[in-house]
């Protein structure tokens, strides 16, 4: 079996994670939740595309290649997860599973965070548990991979 790939996407602001005053995302830095994403995905066995954005656009491009380089997605889609519906088409393009995150509980902030657009794409969503959160989206991602691998085989 060839090694798995995995697509994790960041939006708007992500970069900025542990430098907030108010400690909304906790302590750890962007790098450093990268750096855990990447030790965590080697210890799982598959290889990790992680990347950030401040741009719609190229978070788009990114989800579209996607569709021809990765076995699933997952995306923090930090401010545009209320706001575009272009990255909701995009994501309804890729027909693997998709994780939703979110370093913060959402619904136990304002009203405007409580609708997400992404939702509707999404296989599952992981909010509230900080950079733990982005451990245990690989850890799900990787299980529903290697679940549908076993279905397939089943089936043969
Ligand atoms: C991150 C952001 O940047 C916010 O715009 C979202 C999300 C919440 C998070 O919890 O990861 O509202």
């Amino acid at each position: 079996m060839t090694q798995r790939r995995i697509t994790f996407l960041n939006g708007p602001n992500a970069n900025l994670y542990g430098l907030d005053s108010k400690g909304t995302y906790g302590s750890e830095s962007f790098p450093q939740i990268e750096a855990r994403c990447r030790q965590h995905a080697e210890s799982l066995g598959v290889s990790l595309d992680f990347r950030q954005s401040n741009h719609e656009g190229e978070l788009i491009d990114w989800i579209q290649a996607a569709r021809l380089d990765a076995d699933g997605l997952l995306i923090n889609g930090a401010g545009l997860t209320y706001t575009s519906i272009a990255i909701l088409d995009a994501l309804l393009s890729f027909e693997k599973p998709i994780i939703e995150v979110h370093m913060s509980n959402i619904y136990k902030r304002e009203p405007f965070r409580h609708h997400s657009f992404i939702s509707k794409a999404a296989t599952g969503i992981v909010a509230g548990l900080g950079p733990l959160g982005y451990e245990l989206a690989i850890t799900a991602m990787v299980e529903l991979l290697a679940r549908a691998d076993k279905a397939k085989a089943d089936k043969a």
